[in-house]
């Protein structure tokens, strides 16, 4: 059945429960695409917030085994929460041994440029005010698979991103409680994971003072109102909105303030791009890189799938669409190979830093048919036909594309 705000794990015994009479009926009317005649949402939203919070994990796609690297099947996507069950997962390293995380051994160290250096329990840290920001989170990497030639790492399709509440504490209160010298230009994160015997650095990387005195950027230790799961960092982890994931560290124990830039690979030598067109097999000077960082503006299909058979007639294409630090003003659906588009229409949540959703109902006639999808952002800037190419394959936002069959 079309859902328009799709929860799909509803479908769980627990929580169809929970869903009353006049609930389903909303949802079969959303789904039709005659959204929200019956006024405020309130049994739905709630219905989103439980499906949201399961901790297990379920119906990814694996990538690489060891360490879990899995993606979240896009039709997942016609849900405007990502359920903690189906978000995405990409570690470097295995999760540290949960004795390291436990309430009596985990702690968060404050060290480098500040006044004074502090310790942290996950008790100490109630003590700040805490917020929930609403973000996407994707790898830098999602949707590598799409480029032509092919670059190693990862063969990521489109879901390796997610939407999710985090809530959590400001980074800029933590850093204020220790005092910021003045020459602080860089805030340095490392997490309790570690690579295993042989020469691979630690995951260890930092962002610049200004986003990390950001309002917005938090430490975060829940995920849509439950404790973050293990396999997302929890206890606690970095969340930088609007900018990729791999700012976002997790299983955070330790936040040193410096003046450069965090040195070692992850920083110096990984998750940089190109500033100017390259070639394949090109060497690029390290100053044509740059680290990455803002998300760049992009949309998907979430419904219909990926060679779907339709029926003639009205059908909804659904989706999302988000961008980095702004926010989606349009959304355009092509039938025709992108030679016309016609405007999308926006629904759902409209926040900072999350995504949007959005719809289009289509008179389709039978035959085979391409549905193409392309979002602009408040910058005026509208995504490409293709992104440019660059060695590591990161930030990936060619017009999203679907195949399907339409039947008489
Ligand atoms: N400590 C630590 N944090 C990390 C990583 C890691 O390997 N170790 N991977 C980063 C990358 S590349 C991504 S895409 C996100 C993935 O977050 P998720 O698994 O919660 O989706 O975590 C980031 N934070
Ligand atoms: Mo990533």
């Amino acid at each position: 059945m079309l859902n328009a705000d799709g929860e799909a794990s509803v479908t769980k015994g627990h929580v169809v429960r929970v869903l009353s009479r006049r609930t389903v009926l909303r949802r079969i009317i959303q789904g039709l695409g005659l959204t929200l005649a019956l006024g405020p949402a309130v049994p739905v939203v709630q219905a989103r917030e439980r499906a949201a919070q399961s901790d297990e994990t379920d119906r990814l796609i694996t990538r690489v085994a060891r360490p879990l690297d899995a993606e979240t099947p896009v039709e997942e996507f016609v849900a405007y929460l990502t359920p903690n069950s189906r978000f995405f997962l990409r570690s470097h390293f295995s999760p540290p041994p949960l004795e390291q995380l436990s309430d009596e051994n985990w702690r968060l160290r404050v060290a480098g440029l500040v006044e004074q250096p502090l310790t942290f329990t996950r008790q100490d840290l109630k003590q700040f005010e805490a917020i929930t920001i609403t973000a996407v989170v994707q790898c830098s990497g999602n949707g590598r698979a799409s480029y032509r030639p092919k670059v190693p790492g990862v063969q990521w399709e489109q879901g390796a991103v997610g939407n999710a509440r985090w809530t959590g504490v400001r980074l800029v209160d933590v850093l204020k409680k220790s005092g910021l010298q003045t020459n602080g230009r860089h805030v340095q994160f490392q997490g309790a994971d570690h690579p295993g015997a042989g020469t691979v650095p630690p995951f260890v990387r930092s962002i610049p003072i200004e986003k990390a005195l950001h309002h917005d950027t938090i430490l975060a230790y829940e995920m849509n109102g439950r404790p973050l799961p293990l396999l997302h960092g929890g206890p606690l982890r970095v969340i930088t909105p609007g900018w990729m994931a791999n700012s976002c560290i997790k299983w955070l124990t330790d936040i040193t303030v410096r003046y450069d830039e965090a040195q070692g690979y992850y920083m110096q030598t990984a998750y940089r791009y190109p500033t100017r067109p390259v070639t394949p097999g090109e060497t690029i000077a390290a100053s044509d890189l740059k680290p990455v960082e803002l998300m760049v503006v992009k949309s998907l299909i979430a419904q219909p799938r990926e060679s779907a058979s339709l029926k003639s007639g009205p059908v909804m294409i659904q989706g999302v669409a988000w961008t980095g630090e702004g926010t989606i003003v349009m959304v355009e659906v092509s039938l025709d190979e992108g030679r016309t588009w016609e405007p999308a229409r926006m629904i759902g949540e409209d926040l900072p830093y999350a995504w949007r959703q959005w719809q289009y109902i289509w008179q389709a006639t039978s035959g085979q048919k391409t549905i193409f999808s392309r979002a602009t952002d408040d910058r005026g800037i509208t995504q490409p036909e293709t992104s440019p190419w660059g060695p590591s394959g990161f930030l990936w936002n060619g017009w999203d594309r679907v195949r399907v069959m339409v039947a008489e």
